[in-house]
């Protein structure tokens, strides 16, 4: 199995992390810069995006939640807790997290690659909200929770970085001192560490 990533993708990060914690020996392959025209991933599908995954029977499919879930699975289960009331309030948080690294994203989009002219002020007023309304979310799930590497952790672990990177104007540690400490947590974890976005 093979994980295509690039080193600034949070989602790829993700993607990653989940390779790593499922312990399937997945292979990563760094396909920066994306929008090279040899660039391999072009012969694979048509999304050119990362994260893509390759698995043992030659399949290729993009899209996070689908690696995840199909790491979760062929791991018998190693990417949520194993009591089922904590698995589900893993898929809580992951939903969370996702919700957020999207939202996040779609404002990067707008804020860093696009012409003040080409701006959306609704768009990304909305998104600002989304934005606040899920970092309240998290604090709330994860103040005082211990830093265990699940699917949800990934998500959260991946959304916040990016946002340190991106948006650090949202400030989201500003009143949210336990979600800030669970993520200074996360990141005694070597894999979380050295799957920082590289910029
Ligand atoms: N919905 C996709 C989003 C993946 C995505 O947007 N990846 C970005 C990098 S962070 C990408 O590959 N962008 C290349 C492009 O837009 O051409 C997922 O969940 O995996």
């Amino acid at each position: 199995m093979k994980v295509f990533y690039t080193g600034n993708s949070p989602y790829a990060r993700r993607a990653r992390l989940a390779a790593r914690v499922s312990g399937l020996g997945v292979e990563e392959v760094d396909v920066a810069p994306l929008d090279a025209a040899d660039n391999p991933l072009r012969n694979k599908g048509p999304g050119v995006k990362v994260p893509g995954f390759e698995t043992d029977t030659g399949a290729y499919f993009c899209e996070t939640l689908l690696i995840t879930n199909y790491l979760n699975e062929k791991s018998g289960g190693k990417l949520f807790p194993s009591d089922p009331v904590a698995a589900d309030k893993a898929r809580e948080v992951e939903g969370i997290g996702s919700l957020l690294l999207d939202s996040l994203f779609i404002r990067s989009q707008q804020l860093n690659r696009l012409s003040e002219n080409e701006r959306s002020p609704s768009l990304i007023a909305r998104e600002a909200e989304r934005a606040g309304r899920c970092y309240d979310a998290l604090s709330k799930a994860l103040d005082g929770k211990e830093a265990s590497l699940d699917a949800g952790a990934i998500a959260v672990v991946c959304a916040l970085g990016y946002a340190d990177w991106r948006l650090p104007e949202d400030n989201w540690r500003a009143g949210r001192s336990g979600l800030a400490k669970w993520f200074d947590a996360m990141h005694q974890k070597k894999d979380v560490e050295s799957t920082k976005p590289v910029f």
